[in-house]
């Protein structure tokens, strides 16, 4: 993506739907004379938001196909430009047959994301919001598409903008300390100001705990499945993947190469990862086996440290290298014991055999993932958004400190318009080309 296009109106086209066959696709033109464009594959006179039944053209003039071609007028378009949809057979043959016929009569392929770029350069989506479409497009789980929704639906962009208003007060108040010192009042200057901007402090305090949540559940968890041999971490995986994917057996040291499953808790994207069991042994396979564990162990955003409470001496020592924020540890066969002790918060009591206290580990995974406030994630984020919310954050607790030692008015300012730069990287307010061309270049073609 070559950051913002030298023209940006120019006519541009793409295939809106995943290739391959099926009943239908959509192809998209957007853009300066999309309509003449459209007429002439058409030879039809196109109506605004009419769907036309009609047949579409080759630069020859021969038929390609019949389908339906809805246009949208500027500025009442998902771009804001002309638009024109057609709605041709499901066939990526036919598609490219119509892609060359629109680009015989002037348009050329777009770019990916080209087509939500325009929308964001003509103010139909802000930034969060085009992030959200693609978000939305690739959620895996129900409650993933929901939130992206609530995103592209402009909830996250809302409360950023809320933020970015008191910044701006608050702002605004400083430059007025600046141009007008009150110099006879004895307070110290900005003194005012301090409580507005403690409160904003607050407000990204909880913007920031949504945003994590919310960035979490965007990125789903990898969940590594750890413990000593036999305990049983297959029968585990193979309860909560609900598929016979991983061999269980008696014998201790079956498993040797990581098994993985996709799965979802409660809406939450889960990869799960069955590994070796972790002892020392002669036996090669089974060592390269542990070493891939360890590397699992590593890289995993939890980890299940599972052991067999029929065992003498169940827990045996902790996975080395894991910190206990990643650690659950999971006390299995509880079928098999007369009594155990009561869980503490960061432990489960279950039987993969007989199903219990399955579904206290798999609320406890979510929790600790999603974090406290899990009930309440409000809009999907992305790893951008968060870093853009601390980078203000930090900005605001300096311009906190200037203002508490009440000279430093200058600094106090400067910080303040920092932190509104910061904010307004997440709706686009302030962006680079280069930000835009990473953020659209991920878009596939045709978004
Ligand atoms: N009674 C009882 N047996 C279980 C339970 N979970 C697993 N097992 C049995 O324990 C044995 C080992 O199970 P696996 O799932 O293969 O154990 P593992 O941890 O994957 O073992 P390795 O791959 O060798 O490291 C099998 O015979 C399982 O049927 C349980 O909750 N209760
Ligand atoms: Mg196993």
């Amino acid at each position: 993506m070559p950051g913002v296009p030298p023209s940006p109106d120019d006519p541009i086209c793409a295939v809106a739907t995943p290739p391959g066959r099926g009943a239908l696709a959509v192809v998209r033109l957007s853009g300066r004379g999309a309509r003449v464009i459209a007429g002439r594959v058409t030879r039809k006179e196109l109506i605004p938001r009419k769907a036309v039944l009609t047949g579409f053209r080759d630069g020859n003039g021969e038929r390609i196909d019949q389908g339906l071609a809805l246009y949208f007028q500027a500025p009442a378009s998902f771009t804001g430009e002309d638009l024109v949809e057609f709605h041709c057979h499901g066939n990526p043959v036919v598609c490219e047959m119509l892609m060359d016929a629109l680009c015989a009569q002037g348009a050329r392929r777009a770019e990916p994301g080209e087509f939500s770029l325009r929308a964001f350069l003509n103010n139909k989506l802000d930034l969060a919001q085009a992030e959200a479409i693609a978000d939305l497009i690739s959620s895996t789980t129900e409650q993933c598409v929901r939130t992206a929704g609530r995103s592209l639906q402009g909830a996250f962009s809302r409360r950023v903008k809320e933020v970015l208003e008191g910044l701006v007060g608050v702002r605004t108040g400083v430059e007025a300390c600046l141009d007008f010192p009150d110099e006879d009042s004895g307070a110290l200057p900005g003194k005012a100001l301090h409580g507005p901007l403690s409160a904003l402090d607050g407000e990204l305090d909880e913007l920031l705990e949504q945003a994590r949540s919310g960035e979490r559940l965007h990125a789903g968890a990898t969940v590594a499945i750890v413990g000593a041999p036999n305990v049983g971490k297959s029968s585990l995986i193979n309860a909560l993947a609900q598929s016979e994917i991983a061999i269980v057996t008696a014998l201790p040291g079956t498993t040797r190469d990581p098994v993985v499953a996709d799965i979802e808790v409660h809406g939450l994207p889960v990869r799960l990862v069955d590994t070796a069991g972790l002892r020392t042994t002669g036996d090669e396979v089974e060592q390269l086996g542990i070493e891939r564990t360890r590397r699992i162990l590593a890289e995993a955003d939890l980890v299940l440290w599972l052991d067999d409470l029929s065992q003498p001496d169940p827990a045996g020592p902790a996975p080395e290298g894991v910190e206990a924020s990643r650690v659950i540890r999971v006390h299995n066969k509880t079928d098999l014991v007369a009594r155990h002790a009561e869980a503490g918060r960061q432990e489960v009591y279950l039987s993969v055999k007989t199903g219990s206290g399955m579904e206290a580990l798999v609320e406890r995974i979510r929790e600790r993932v999603l974090g406290r406030e899990q009930a309440s994630t409000p809009f999907l984020a992305r790893a951008r958004h968060l870093d853009a919310l601390q980078r203000t954050q930090a900005h605001v607790r300096s311009a906190l400190q200037c203002l508490h030692r009440g000279q430093d008015l200058e600094l106090a300012g400067e910080d303040l318009r920092l932190a509104q730069q910061a904010l307004g990287e997440i709706t686009g307010e302030f962006s680079s080309d280069d930000l835009l061309g990473s953020i659209f270049s991920e878009f596939c073609i045709g978004k």
